[in-house]
């Protein structure tokens, strides 16, 4: 019998909204990789489709949970970070890295903060600013082209060619990431994908644009990306399974009765 590998996800619990955990959960263990959980924060709904949502930092309870992992010598085989409660949690995640894992564990950042030009609620330019230098050291980077340009300070264009993706994957670079995934990436009207590059290579995965925009995608991207990288897919592999995968949540979806989320629970069998 094969021993599940453990990754350890640090994001939000947004009890309704289908995003952050409620959606790395279901996904990464459909993939048969066990999921273990540090709450960064407890919102009532995520912040994009409804106002006066309640918000609990658990900043002050992570180092606690983490000593008590100490004390076992739980290690883990991947640390996979989402939506961060606050800048303080990102000197925290520093530390899980050097105690929670094990040797060689990928470490895979998504900078949960921002999309079409702007910040989330809740961030400003200081938490941009620390998030930058916590990614200094990940293995992927997996921002979309918003993120990517409030982390390098290159300005964010909706109309562009490689040459800007080019730009904001070098100044990630710069930063110390060895390797990103740039969400988002289209090149013509009918086509988005994501460009998978260490620095050096350009590869690329497109599918069919959906005219369509939900929450929490980039989440579902992250959550099958990471399952499926440490079962062994190559980045680009995992790449094209998460695109195909978000993709499929959406077309699922009736985007005029379901408007917070995407129905990625009717295409889960999709990755057992
Ligand atoms: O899907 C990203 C995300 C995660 N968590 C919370 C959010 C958002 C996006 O708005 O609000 C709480």
């Amino acid at each position: 019998m094969s021993i599940s590998k453990r990754i350890l996800t640090v994001q939000d619990i947004s009890c309704l909204g289908q995003c952050s955990i409620t959606v790395a959960l279901p996904i990464i263990s459909a993939l048969g990789v066990e999921c273990v959980i540090l709450p960064s924060a407890v919102l009532s709904t995520h912040t994009g489709s409804w106002s006066g949502y309640t918000f609990r930092d658990l900043t002050d309870d992570m180092p606690d949970i983490i000593a008590h992992w100490e004390k076992y010598g739980e290690k883990f085989d991947c640390l996979y970070t989402g939506y961060i409660g606050n800048a303080k949690q990102l000197d925290i995640l520093i530390d899980v890295r050097k105690k929670l894992l094990k040797e060689g564990a990928p470490i895979i950042t998504d900078p949960a903060m921002a999309d079409h030009g702007k910040l989330y609620k809740g961030f400003d330019l200081e938490f941009v600013k620390k998030m930058s230098k916590y990614i200094n050291g990940s293995d992927y980077v997996l921002p979309n082209i918003t993120e990517a340009s409030f982390i390098t300070g290159i300005e964010y264009k909706e109309e562009y060619g490689e040459e800007y993706i080019k730009s904001l994957i070098s100044g990630l670079k710069d930063i110390g990431v060895k390797n990103v995934i740039l969400k988002g990436v289209s090149y013509q009207p009918d086509k988005l994908g994501v460009c998978v590059s260490d620095g050096e290579t350009y590869q690329y995965h497109f599918e069919d644009k959906i005219p369509a925009v939900f929450h929490g995608t980039g989440d579902i991207f992250s959550s099958v990306f990471t399952g499926s990288f440490v079962n062994g897919s190559t980045a680009l592999e995992a790449s094209a399974k998460a695109a195909r995968f978000v993709c499929d949540a959406m077309l699922n979806t009736n985007g005029k009765e379901h408007t917070y989320g995407v129905n990625f629970e009717s295409v889960l069998k999709k990755l057992f």
